[in-house]
């Protein structure tokens, strides 16, 4: 932090306790969330865990880190100003770039006044009888807010498995997402990674160029594609630039949120052989192209299949040793099911005498020792662990800051077989609370920059309604939430997605319920059910007071 940054945090130590809203989280989210409700004059303070803002990109600083959608596009479109000023200097940002991009919003827009950083909500809770909320910090804090705003991130939990023996490591290990500011020195040390999901992938490149020796320990191999990035195109850029209003619609009306390809109108079991390898061919190095090479390609096990033999075939190729090769090879379960990967060489990292592929899923990882770790097989002397083994995605972040509603009723409680929501937004029981891309809503399966955007300007309209009408509360009813529940499910079971254990299921965490939690059915489709909730007075919501 700068010195006029640090300035501002002390001076902003909470002095009042009464405001209209308390947002939690400083990312994309929580700073436009904020710069919306100061334009529409409410006072608002937001609480951050970290010393600065950025959110996922302030934590995730692990080497390699990158966004896997293009730049153009994974950016805020509110300020067409600003849209038109920032520059990016690659096609697919490595994270100092968003780090950097976010702490020019929070200057641009004067953000940090009204930000408390370093602080941790830890208890929200909903007074029955001033119909209040009362936001508790780690810090001593307690404030009162007419609406509590999440926006925390799908992503922020960190998931460190409970090895047995961690404890006693005499080495140093890292989660990926709490990797130092000031980077890990790992010269000439003897490094392991558990995990090969988009972090794992993307580190393991460089944590193999920067050790004397990496082990990468895993479980499931994953589909990763070459991401192919490249510096900025200055006529590329101008394009964009001269088109954004344009792009920016056709990203808001699509189905993840960024422009992508139209869907082939062909299945792909009516192609031949050469056609199809000649459409993956085409699309190769773009995943939603890939997808969208058949009209089945996520909806049909046996056209899916094909391209996921296409992808082996692409690593049995690069990879030297057949063995590794093969164990590289994903199997068992559908492409495009669990998130895509895109990397930069990772495959042709395995070629290099200092990585060395473990397969943990036939030796499973036994315990961590103070030298190492030990497989049901062998032993590996190590100085550093790193731990890329991902997040209680989505519902984590909001039960760690101990929600709870009306008559004492806990998220957590209301939550035990899994989320509900309407619209991915709010949950009853919870009024006037509102969850930034929610489960239930697209949020992980979208450009996490859209769906923000559209969250927070949906609930400023209904706030500004809500005043406008002298309305005090808004709750959704428990009939609509059912059917928005039964309608999330419906449309993950049109799909592969349930074939996975993935943690779009909760799978990788012992214990949570298996729920298919973000909304499949589309990003445009899905401000569409907004938009038309709101034309209807508030459709399947109780407004109050
Ligand atoms: O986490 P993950 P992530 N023993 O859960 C393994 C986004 N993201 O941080 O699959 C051994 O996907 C686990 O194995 P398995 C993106 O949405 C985006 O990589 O459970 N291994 C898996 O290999 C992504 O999907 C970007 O068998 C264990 C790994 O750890 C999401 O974040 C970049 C284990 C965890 O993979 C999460 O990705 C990075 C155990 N006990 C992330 N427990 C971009 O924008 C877990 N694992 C590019």
């Amino acid at each position: 932090m700068s010195q006029a940054q640090e300035e501002s945090v002390a001076s902003n130590l909470v002095s009042h306790t009464e405001y209209d809203a308390v947002v939690v989280g400083a990312g994309f989210a929580g700073m436009y969330m904020l710069h919306r409700l100061r334009e529409k004059g409410l006072s608002a303070r937001v609480f951050e865990t970290g010393e600065g803002v950025g959110g996922t990109w302030y934590w995730n600083r692990y080497p390699g880190a990158r966004v896997d959608s293009p730049s153009m596009q994974y950016s805020l479109s509110f300020s067409s100003e600003m849209e038109q000023e920032w520059k990016w200097s690659e096609f697919y940002s490595p994270q100092a770039d968003l780090e950097k991009y976010a702490n020019h919003v929070a200057d641009r827009f004067d953000l940090r006044r009204d930000i408390q950083f370093g602080t941790r909500v830890v208890g929200a809770s909903f007074d029955d009888d001033t119909k209040r909320w009362l936001i508790e910090t780690d810090r001593g804090d307690s404030v009162s807010a007419k609406y509590f705003i999440t926006a925390a991130g799908c992503l922020s939990a960190t998931n460190v498995p409970n090895f047995k023996g961690i404890e006693s490591f005499e080495g140093q290990w890292y989660h990926t997402s709490r990797w130092p500011a000031e980077g890990v020195d790992l010269t000439g040390k003897r490094v392991g990674i558990i995990g090969t999901g988009s972090t794992g992938i993307q580190a393991i490149p460089v944590l193999a160029e920067q050790s004397e020796h990496l082990h990468v320990f895993q479980r499931t191999p994953n589909y990763s594609l070459p991401s192919n990035n490249t510096k900025m195109d200055p006529a590329f850029e101008q394009e964009w630039k001269q088109t954004y209003p344009q792009h920016r619609q056709a990203a808001r009306e699509s189905a993840v949120g960024v422009e992508i390809p139209a869907f082939s109108d062909r299945s792909a079991l009516d192609a031949t052989e050469e056609e199809r390898q000649a459409a993956f061919e085409g699309a190769w190095g773009n995943y939603a192209a890939l997808l969208a090479t058949f009209n089945d390609i996520t909806t049909n096990p046996e056209a899916n299949e094909f391209v996921a033999e296409f992808v082996r075939n692409k690593i049995r190729q690069t990879v030297k040793n057949p063995e590794v090769a093969e164990l590289l090879a994903p199997k068992g379960y559908p492409i495009g099911t669990k998130r895509i990967c895109i990397d930069s060489g990772y495959f042709e990292t395995y070629n290099r005498d200092n990585v060395t592929l473990v397969d943990v899923k036939t030796n499973p990882i036994e315990e961590i020792t103070p030298t190492g770790l030990r497989t049901t097989a062998d032993s590996y002397d190590l100085d550093v662990l790193v731990f890329a083994t991902g997040f209680d995605a989505m519902t984590g972040p909001l039960f760690r800051m101990g929600i709870v509603g009306k008559d004492g009723l806990s998220l957590q409680d209301k939550w035990d077989a899994g989320p509900r929501t309407y619209l991915g937004i709010s949950t009853v029981g919870f009024p006037n609370m509102f969850m930034i891309t929610g489960p239930g809503s697209p949020s992980v399966l979208s450009n996490m920059t859209t769906s923000i955007e559209q969250h927070v300007d949906w609930i400023i309209d209904t706030i500004t309604y809500l005043k406008k009408n002298g309305l005090e509360n808004i709750e959704p009813m428990a009939e609509a939430e059912d059917q928005w529940v039964e309608h999330v499910n419906e449309v993950a079971n049109l799909t592969l997605y349930p074939r996975a254990n993935s943690w779009y299921l909760g799978a990788n965490i012992p214990g949570k319920p298996r729920v298919f939690m973000p909304y499949v059915g589309g990003v445009g489709n899905y401000r569409k059910k907004c938009d038309e909730v709101v034309a209807n007075n508030y459709e399947g919501f109780e407004l109050t007071g």
